[in-house]
């Protein structure tokens, strides 16, 4: 099997011009942990109604949606072989890991897509703690909407759970959204949805939280907890709101922030997000997990309550997390300067764009399934977007010229967001993913110090099939 799919990685090499480094891990080893990708059941609709068949992830145990929490400590590896028992290709990405470039998971730029029936091994340093998670990186648009996500915790380098200020316990949230019929099956006749592609894209109307609909949580009286928040839907952003909770930021995509006070939570597709919540006193006041699903109408999509004695409220601040002290600080006297220009989409459309080395109108670009373009450009995978040296400082001008908000993943680096709309950013956060208003602009920087080949997409995953696809290179 390990044989198959090392063919099957040379194969991806020699389509890219060979020019891909091995994975220097690929060593034939029978002992990897297993994370197997299969067809299962799962209750995703609140009881009552039927399983959901789903694809999923497994490691000893039964297969789940979400995928088995995978944690470890910074700088030790990862090492898993996916086992493919799904009916299509598949790979697995590493969200946000500033991972070794043929780990990456990213199909096909930097490995082959696995074939049913077939394996691949993963074995990767995760060098910065924090919040992450890893998906199917072929197909994604289908593949991550059947349920092929799962949390990956790096926990933090010093003790901080339990220290003076900080949470004495803490809770992952996975948020997703499923695209359900009534018998709770998944919508299975639209993964090629031009209308959904252009708008907002494959939206759906059943929201999870760690897979099931509703949950409750054991919370006891003034204990101060830390959750994990980690959207993985499609496209639905999640307007969170913890209403008194006095939920504090302290992490954003991985990486921590100075403490602040956040009375809504903003993800977008991919995006994370650690608040630490402060549960009250007296165990009649109700608590819950709001979603604002756009109008400003919360619902309760998770519940906290009450049990156990009750824990002295910690007084103090909340301690910051530890930092990382792995990131390299951008050089901004002189950087690479680059630019991500985002177009098409219903309402204002572009009048064209090269897709597959032609330049199409709009229309012949709709009926190739393209509506998006990043810098006139659908799908752009024949070229890089940019190179970069290794060690420079990319600072990138994104505007998003289209009527629908966009995230924007970059692989392989952190990046700081420098501005919005001309005005400095106050926090300088550091992220993965940005989530980009309509007609918005933003800068960011990072340091191009991971070599390889990475992409650059909208994690809107529609958005991302139907052209807001690219890559860049750093060597
Ligand atoms: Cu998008």
């Amino acid at each position: 099997m390990a044989q198959q799919s090392r063919r099957a990685f040379l194969k991806s090499a020699a389509a890219f011009g060979g020019a891909l480094a091995l994975p220097s891990h690929s060593r034939a080893s029978n002992s990897l942990p297993l994370l197997r990708a299969m067809p299962s059941l799962a209750q995703i609709a609140p009881p009552g109604y039927q399983e959901t068949p789903v694809w999923s992830y497994a490691t000893d145990g039964a297969a789940a949606v979400p995928g088995p929490e995978l944690r470890l400590k910074a700088g030790q590896r990862v090492t898993r072989r996916l086992v493919n028992d799904l009916p299509q290709a598949t790979a697995v990405h590493w969200h946000g890991i500033r991972i070794e470039n043929a780990m990456d998971g990213a199909a096909p730029l930097t490995q082959a897509p696995v074939p049913p029936g077939q394996t691949f091994d993963y074995d990767f340093v995760a060098p910065d703690p924090g919040t992450y998670w890893y998906h199917a990186h072929n197909h994604s648009m289908e593949q991550v909407a059947r349920g092929l996500a799962g949390p990956l915790i790096v926990e933090d380098r010093r003790p901080w759970l339990g220290e003076q200020g900080a949470a004495t316990r803490e809770l992952t949230l996975v948020l997703d959204d499923w695209l359900l019929t009534r018998d709770a099956t998944i919508v299975e006749d639209r993964w090629h949805d031009l209308h959904a592609a252009s708008h907002a894209g494959r939206l759906g109307n059943t929201v999870s939280v760690n897979g099931k609909a509703y949950p409750e949580y054991a919370i006891r009286p003034g204990e101060r907890l830390r959750l994990r928040l980690i959207n993985t839907a499609t496209a639905r952003i999640m307007r969170i709101g913890l209403p008194g909770l006095s939920p504090r930021l302290v992490a954003l995509d991985g990486h921590p922030v100075v403490p602040r006070s956040a009375e809504t939570v903003t993800l977008g597709p991919a995006q994370r997000a650690d608040v630490v919540i402060d549960a009250a006193l007296d165990p009649e006041r109700p608590a819950a997990l709001l979603l604002d699903p756009g109008r400003g109408d919360w619902v309760d999509i998770a519940s906290f309550s009450y049990r156990g004695d009750p824990v002295t409220p910690t007084a103090s601040d909340v301690m910051p997390l530890p930092s990382w002290g792995t990131l390299p600080a951008p050089d901004l006297s002189n950087p690479q300067q680059e630019r991500l220009l985002m177009e098409g989409g219903a309402m204002r459309g572009m009048d064209g764009a090269m897709y597959q080395g032609e330049q199409m109108d709009f229309r012949e670009l709709a009926s190739r399934g393209m509506v998006w373009a990043f810098n006139g450009v659908a799908h752009g995978m024949d070229e890089p977007m940019f190179r970069a040296p290794l060690g420079r400082t990319v600072r990138m001008q994104l505007s998003n010229r289209t009527a629908w908000p966009h995230a924007i993943h970059l692989h392989g680096h952190h990046f700081t967001v420098l501005s919005r709309n001309g005005s400095k950013d106050p926090h300088r956060d550091v992220r993965d993913t940005i989530l980009m208003g309509p007609d918005e602009e933003a800068e960011i920087a990072f340091v191009a110090d991971n070599p390889g080949r990475w992409m650059v997409h909208c994690h809107m995953l529609a958005h991302q099939k139907a052209g807001m696809m690219a890559w860049f290179e750093v060597s």
